[in-house]
């Protein structure tokens, strides 16, 4: 019923981005364009209103971030500052510290998902997505090999908690020096990636926490012994067109919690601040190899569900 509920253990992340949409327009709505969509008769406000309730478990603890990850190279006190913002094309590494609220270099950090730091990059275009784990210097220093094919200006994520603090996405930009083919992306729900091919089913409606499964097959017949990787069967990054809000997601149940099945189907709840254009990149293992399936939705227009429809029943009953 409540489906803020089912966000509570594996989409914390994607939560607390959704939460905040949640608290600072409650007056009217998630976002503005569904409060645009459910006010056909210039109501939006009152229904709006209504429709505070059904989210209400998360709100308290969510209210904080009132911008999806990502965006900004510096937040709540801590600063994502990397040595050099040059790379070269080819073989390089790429070196960073998280300062905290002093100024000085964070060197505690809880672990979150097997790693203490996820590192993700992505050419700004959303090509050449990478997802590594760096090691850190005892001075704080994390550095990591980053091979970019290709020259371009590439977004650099460092999602991570610092002990004692709260989970944080922290964004910069980086630049690898050459001429480039800027790429875009038709919609795209069916990922081919070394013989794997990976099928997204299920609509993400803005606002709203959305189921999504992704099934796995290999040669047309379903993999149903998918192996853990960094304690989940699948790791889902969202990334906004546009901008790259980032959004991290984890799948609904765990390795070894004896209901979630190693596949074919891994299950997912998501919520987009947005309507718009999203790149979709899902990590997961097989054989002992880890690969990245990569999907292209679009949440505006035509998958759009009619929001809160059955709630206009209820007005005075
Ligand atoms: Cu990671």
């Amino acid at each position: 019923m409540n489906t803020a509920a089912k966000l509570s253990a594996y989409g914390a992340v994607l939560a607390l981005v959704a939460g905040g949409a949640w608290a600072a327009g409650s007056a009217v709505g998630p976002f503005a364009a569904e409060a645009a969509q459910s006010g056909h008769d210039g109501t939006s406000g009152a229904e709006g209103a209504g429709h505070g309730d059904d989210h209400g478990g998360t709100v308290a603890e969510t209210a904080r971030n009132d911008q999806p990850a990502g965006l900004a190279s510096s937040r709540g006190g801590y600063t994502l500052t990397p040595t050099d913002t040059t790379l070269t094309t080819g073989t390089d590494s790429f070196s960073f510290r998280i300062l905290g609220p002093d100024g000085a270099a964070v060197t505690a950090f809880d672990v979150e998902h097997d790693k203490r730091m996820h590192l993700i990059a992505v050419r700004r275009d959303t090509s050449n997505f990478r997802h590594v784990h760096p090691e850190m210097a005892s001075d704080g220093t994390w550095t990591v090999p980053l091979s970019l094919p290709d020259a371009g200006s590439y977004r650099v994520f460092a999602d991570f908690k610092p002990t004692g603090g709260e989970g944080v996405t922290l964004g910069v930009d980086v630049n690898a020096a050459g001429a480039f083919e800027p790429r875009s992306y038709e919609p795209s729900r069916v990922a081919e990636v070394d013989g794997y091919q990976v099928r997204l089913d299920g609509d993400l409606v803005p606002g709203k926490a959305s189921s999504v499964r992704l099934s796995v097959s290999k040669d047309g017949v379903p993999v149903t012994d998918l192996q853990p990787y960094l304690a989940a069967y699948g790791h889902l990054v969202a990334l906004r067109e546009g901008d790259l809000a980032y959004l991290h997601v984890h799948p609904e149940g765990a390795p070894g919690d004896g209901r979630t099945p190693a596949g074919p189907e891994i299950a997912f709840v998501a919520e987009v601040p947005s309507a718009g254009g999203y790149r979709l990149f899902l990590d997961f293992q097989h054989n002992g190899v880890v690969r990245t399936a990569e999907f292209t939705v679009d949440t505006g227009g035509d998958h759009a569900e009619e929001p809160h429809a059955e709630e206009t029943e209820h007005g005075h009953g």
